[in-house]
């Protein structure tokens, strides 16, 4: 089993490291477990920590090929939110919501959710017509959210720029005061650290090269650079390369991987209160707590497994954001990166069980996994610990590829696929 001190847990915390490598003890793994979890991101972890916690299942295994929280749970922007349109996805990022507001307790480890508001502008007709139909779906299950006219929107977010003469001038916006952020890397430690307490191996720096299938058809386990780990039972949430690994196991998966871009300025003191998302121009943006601007964009144009991504987006983004806030006209940009996020057709998520007995999936979840983190992570713990389906996540079989049962949530994006 793998422990860490409180104290070097204490030093992150102070220090905000983020390299876990250095501090998670290299461990090598059983070659048996009841259950592997292919991929240590927010969701794989947070698998892990329900299965523990609420299933009683304790011989697991969570193995990356780099180190936890590496993936898109340690790049995104974190942004939370449950304003979807459609009933199956405000079902499903709701419940998610429910389990941020107790996930600190719950974890005993501060995750910093913070429900400071995601204000979303309408900078035309369309826009205004889709807020108000998003509001209106969401009221029906009874997900907050509300409308704001430009001058209620200046008053919520002073910085935002509502002359009329913009170049993307703001009709309103769509206001959910229950929505925020959350410290991405802390979601990804705290669910690691209540797992292993629990008695879960986490296995870091070890590629998953294949998945086993025996003579019935069923899964035996998994093939790695540390050698094959005999399995019951294996859930990939590998986010960015599930087509790959899923691939290894005969099963062809309705997903294409793109990178998606973010930055952070420089640090100043407190000036944005909110989080504010623009989806026709495909920028948002809030303030962390060092006091980092970050932004993000849509995602590139092309499949690609960089986790940099093209610069031409991200200049496109920076000049959005400046001409919707001129008051960063003049601030500098400390840092970008990419992730890669692993996108379906209809943009809505794949979790459940797949045509393999024993195999399970979660994945696709697209620009917009990580507010799903908890709710994701505790519906596929429900579903592996039962092999059925949960109530929330039925509907996000993958079998509704073959029978056209599609959740369509592109239109309703938040952000560009
Ligand atoms: P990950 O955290 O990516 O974890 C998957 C893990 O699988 C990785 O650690 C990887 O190393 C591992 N892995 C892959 N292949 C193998 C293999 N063969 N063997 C072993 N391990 C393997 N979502 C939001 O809700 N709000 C946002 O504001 C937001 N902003 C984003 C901004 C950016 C720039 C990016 C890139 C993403 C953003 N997202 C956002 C999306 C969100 O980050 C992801 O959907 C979510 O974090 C996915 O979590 P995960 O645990 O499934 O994946
Ligand atoms: O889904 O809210 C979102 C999101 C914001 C940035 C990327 N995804």
């Amino acid at each position: 089993m793998t422990h860490f001190s409180a104290l070097s847990l204490l030093k992150n915390a102070l220090t905000g490291q983020k390299n876990w490598q250095a501090q998670w003890p290299d461990s090598q793994p059983k070659s048996e477990y009841d259950v592997v979890i292919v991929g240590a991101g927010g969701h794989g972890l947070g698998a892990a920590h329900y299965l523990a916690k609420e299933h009683g299942i304790t011989n697991v295994a969570v193995i990356d090929k780099g180190w936890l929280g590496g993936g898109n749970t340690g790049r995104n922007t974190t942004i939370i939110r449950s304003n979807y349109l459609y009933d199956e996805s405000a079902k499903l990022y709701d419940h998610a919501l429910d389990l941020w507001e107790g996930l600190s307790q719950d974890l005993n480890y501060n995750v910093m959710f913070s429900r400071r508001g995601v204000l979303m502008l309408a900078h035309n007709v369309h826009d205004v017509q889709s807020f108000q139909r998003h509001i209106h779906s969401n009221r029906l299950n009874g997900v907050d959210n509300r409308w704001l006219s430009p001058q209620e929107a200046q008053e919520f977010c002073p910085p935002l720029n509502i002359s009329p003469n913009a170049r993307y001038p703001v009709m309103g916006g769509a206001l959910q005061m229950r929505a925020g952020t959350a410290r991405h890397d802390a979601v990804a430690w705290g669910y690691a650290r209540s797992a292993s307490q629990r008695g879960v191996d986490i296995i870091q720096n070890c590629p998953v090269t294949a998945i086993r299938r025996g003579p019935d058809g069923a899964v035996e386990g998994v093939e790695t650079a540390k050698g094959f780990i005999r399995a019951k039972k294996v859930a990939v949430s590998a986010a960015g390369h599930t087509s790959v690994v899923m691939d290894s196991a005969g099963v062809r998966m309705p997903l294409e991987s793109y990178p998606l871009q973010a930055l952070v300025s420089e640090p100043v003191k407190p000036i944005f209160p909110c989080v504010v998302m623009s989806n026709t121009v495909h920028a948002y943006i809030s303030q962390s707590d060092k006091g980092e601007l970050v932004i993000g964009s849509g995602t590139d144009q092309y499949t690609s497994y960089s986790q940099r991504g093209g610069l031409p987006l991200i200049e496109h983004t920076v000049a959005a954001i400046c001409e919707i806030f001129p008051i960063f006209n003049r601030m500098r940009m400390l840092r970008k990166w990419g992730g890669i996020v692993d996108v379906t057709p209809d943009r809505s998520p794949i979790i459940g069980t797949t045509p393999v007995p024993g195999l399970y999936v979660n994945c696709g979840w697209g620009t917009g996994g990580f507010k799903a983190t908890p709710g994701a992570a505790h519906t596929l713990a429900w579903t592996v610990a039962k092999g059925t389906p949960h109530d929330i996540n039925a509907p996000f079989t993958l079998d509704r590829f073959r029978t056209g049962r599609l959740i369509d949530e592109a239109a309703a994006a938040a952000v560009a696929h």
